[in-house]
C-alpha cells in the first residue's frame, strides 16, 4: 500500500524454539544481522504452545538444555524431567542471559514466503502485515507445530468444551466434571495422568495402546548439579557424537551375545535407570530382529501388566501379543499412567473394536450405539509432524511451487537441510534429518552449527547462492528409505512414517543413522558443496 515498511536482514529465522534461539545466537557470533519471526508471544516453541495439563519433557536433565556455559552456569533444574512451567522460566533465563528477544518479533505468524531470484532474496510476510527480506532463510519451525484435528462426524455440534492439547485453555475447569481424552501418545499419557486425578469421570479413547516406559522422576538438588557442572562441557560435546544425543553408552553387537541371565540382569538395570535408558542404552537389534523385539516386549509386559488390577483393562493395555513392534512408535514416559487408567472413575474405549461414530451436542456416540456424555473433550491427537510447519507457510520457491506442492508425493530434501528450488534456505529440526530419534537440544545445536558454517562459507568464498540438486535429493531420500526398510519401522503406522495423517505419503521422515553420522555427512558436503548448484557473485 506504499506505507508498508520492509525490513532487510542478512538472515531471517522462522521460529523461536530451541532451533531459532540457537541460530540467532550463533549468527550473532558471525556478526550477521539476524532476526526471528515467532508465531507465539514468547520464546520456547513447542513449550510455548503445549499448554495441556502435565506437559513435561521426556529427555532428562542434564541433556535437555543448551550447552552454552553462560546459560547453564547460573541455572539449576528442580526435577530430572522438568515440566512445561519450568521450561518456560528457563527460556526467560536464556533470554535474559543472551538478550535474544530484542531480535525477535513475537505474534508474527508467517503466512507467505516468496523467492525473489533476481535480487537473491527471500521475502517474508506475516498474518498481521509485517514484511521482511533476507539473503538467507532459516526455517526452525519444529516437528510438532501444526495440530492434527481429526474430522469426526458432527464434531462441530458438541456444545461443551472441545480442545486440542496444544491449544489448551488456561482455566479448563475439569475438576469434578466428565472428560474425554482421545489419544494415547506422549500427550495423551501425560494429560490422562493429570485429568484422572481431578475429573469425576474420565473416558480415554485409545486406537493404539502405547508401550510407555517408566520415567522414574525425581527431584534434583542444586548440590548435585553444581558438582556435575564441572563435567558439562565435555558431556555436551560428547552427546553430539552419539546417535541419540543422550549421553548413554550403547552396547555394540546383539542381545543374543548374552545368555538369559546376563540379559535379564542388563535389562533390569536399564529399566531401573528409567526414562529412555531401556531402549536407548540397549542393544539395537530389537529394531531389526523380530525375535529380539518380542523379548523386549515381553520384558515390558512382565513389568507393566501387574500394575493393572482390572483384568479387562490389563488385557487391552498389555496384550499377550505386542500391538506393534516395540520402538516402532515412540514410547512415552509415564509416572502413574497405568494406575490412573486402572482407577474406577476411568473408562477405556478401544477404538478398533468400537470406533467413534459421531459427536452430539453433549458427547460421543460409538459404534456400539452408546452415547457417552462429557463436559470437556480433549483431542490429544498429535500433529502433522515433521512437515506440517513447513507446508503450512505458503512458501514458494523460485519456480513458484509451494513446499506443499513440491512434497505432495513425498518429502525431498538434500541432507534434510536444503530444498531444490529454494536457494539459500536451510531447515533446522525438519524432515529427513535425525530429528525424531534425538534429544532435541543436542541435535538442534549440532545441526545449527552446520547451517551456520554453510552460511559462513558462502560469505567467505563469494558464493551468491547454493541450491539443492534434485538428484542429490533423490539419493538422500533413497538412502533413508533403504535404511528404514532394513528395520521394523515401516511395518507400523506412526508419525515417523507420516501414517498418522490421512492422505499423507507413507515414508520414513527421519534419517536413521544418528546425530554423529549425520553431521559427518553434512560436513563432507560442506567441504565440496556436493549435491548443490553453486552460483558465484
Ligand atoms: P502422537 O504421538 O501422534 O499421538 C496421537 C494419539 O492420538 C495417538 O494415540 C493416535 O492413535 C491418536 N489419534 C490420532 N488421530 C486419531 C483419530 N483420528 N482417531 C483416534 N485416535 C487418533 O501425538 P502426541 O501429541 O501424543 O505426541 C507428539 C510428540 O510430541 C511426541 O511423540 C513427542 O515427540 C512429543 P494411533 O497411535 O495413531 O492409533
Amino acid at each position: 500500500n506504499g506505507h508498508s515498511h520492509t525490513n532487510t536482514y542478512d538472515v531471517l529465522i522462522i521460529g523461536a524454539g530451541f532451533g531459532g534461539c540457537y541460530s540467532l545466537y550463533k549468527l550473532r557470533e558471525l556478526g550477521l544481522n539476524a532476526h526471528v519471526f515467532e508465531a507465539g508471544s514468547y520464546l520456547g516453541g513447542v513449550w510455548h504452545w503445549s499448554t495441556y495439563p502435565g506437559a513435561r519433557v521426556d529427555s532428562e536433565i542434564p541433556y535437555y538444555q543448551f550447552s552454552m556455559p553462560e546459560v547453564w552456569r547460573k541455572w539449576n533444574w528442580s526435577e530430572r524431567f522438568p515440566g512445561r512451567e519450568e521450561i518456560k522460566v528457563y527460556f526467560k533465563h536464556v533470554d535474559h542471559t543472551l538478550r535474544l528477544s530484542k531480535d525477535v518479533t513475537f505474534d508474527a505468524t508467517v503466512n507467505r514466503v516468496e523467492r525473489d531470484e533476481a535480487r537473491n532474496r527471500w521475502k517474508v510476510w506475516t498474518e498481521n502485515g509485517i514484511e521482511a527480506e533476507c539473503t538467507y532463510l532459516i526455517c526452525a519451525t519444529g516437528s510438532s507445530y501444526k495440530p492434527n484435528f481429526p474430522n469426526f462426524k458432527d464434531m462441530h455440534k458438541f456444545k461443551g468444551q472441545l480442545v486440542h492439547s496444544c491449544r489448551y485453555p488456561a482455566n479448563p475447569n475439569t475438576k469434578g466434571t466428565r472428560v474425554a481424552v482421545i489419544g494415547a501418545g506422549a500427550t495423551g499419557v501425560q494429560c490422562t495422568q493429570e485429568i484422572a486425578k481431578e475429573a469425576s469421570q474420565l473416558t480415554v479413547y485409545i486406537r493404539t495402546a502405547s508401550i510407555s516406559l517408566p520415567m522414574f522422576q525425581r527431584p534434583l538438588t542444586e548440590f548435585e548439579q553444581r558438582t556435575n557442572k564441572s563435567m558439562y562441557a565435555g558431556l555436551f560435546a560428547r552427546c553430539k557424537q552419539t546417535k541419540s544425543g543422550l549421553g548413554y553408552d550403547q552396547p555394540a553387537g546383539s542381545v543374543f551375545d548374552l545368555n538369559d541371565e546376563e540379559r535379564e540382569e542388563l535389562w533390569e538395570h536399564l529399566w531401573e535407570r528409567g526414562g529412555f535408558n531401556f531402549n536407548q542404552a540397549n542393544y539395537r537389534d530389537f529394531l531389526v530382529d523380530p525375535k529380539a523385539n518380542e523379548m523386549m516386549y515381553r520384558f515390558w509386559a512382565k513389568k507393566t501388566g501387574p500394575r493393572l488390577k482390572n483384568l479387562e483393562k490389563r488385557a487391552f493395555l498389555v496384550p499377550d501379543k505386542a500391538p506393534f513392534a516395540f520402538g516402532t512408535k515412540r514410547s512415552s514416559l509415564e509416572q502413574d499412567y497405568y494406575e490412573c487408567l486402572d482407577q474406577d472413575n476411568v473408562d477405556i474405549v478401544d477404538l478398533k473394536a468400537n470406533p467413534i461414530e459421531r459427536f452430539t451436542e453433549t458427547g460421543i456416540v460409538g459404534r456400539d450405539g452408546v452415547e457417552r456424555h462429557f463436559d470437556t473433550i480433549v483431542l490429544a491427537t498429535g500433529f502433522d509432524a515433521m512437515t506440517g510447519s513447513l507446508t503450512s507457510m505458503n512458501l514458494r520457491g523460485k519456480d513458484g511451487l509451494t513446499i506443499q506442492e513440491r512434497w505432495k508425493d513425498g518429502v525431498f530434501t538434500h541432507l534434510g537441510m536444503c530444498i531444490d528450488g529454494c536457494p539459500n534456505l536451510f531447515m533446522v529440526y525438519g524432515p529427513q534429518a535425525p530429528t525424531a530419534f534425538t534429544n532435541g537440544p543436542t541435535f538442534i545445536e549440532a545441526q545449527v552449527e552446520v547451517v551456520v558454517d554453510f552460511i559462513k562459507k558462502l560469505r567467505s568464498e563469494g558464493i551468491r547462492s547454493i541450491e539443492a540438486q534434485r538428484e542429490a535429493e533423490v539419493q538422500w531420500k533413497q538412502a533413508i528409505q533403504d535404511a528404514n526398510n532394513k528395520t521394523l519401522l515401516p511395518l507400523t503406522d506412526s508419525w515417523y512414517m507420516g501414517a498418522n495423517i490421512p492422505g499423507k505419503p507413507r515414508e520414513q521422515l527421519n534419517y536413521l543413522g544418528g546425530i554423529q553420522q549425520y553431521i559427518i555427512d553434512c560436513r563432507e558436503a560442506l567441504e565440496d558443496l556436493r549435491g548443490f548448484t553453486v552460483v558465484y557473485n
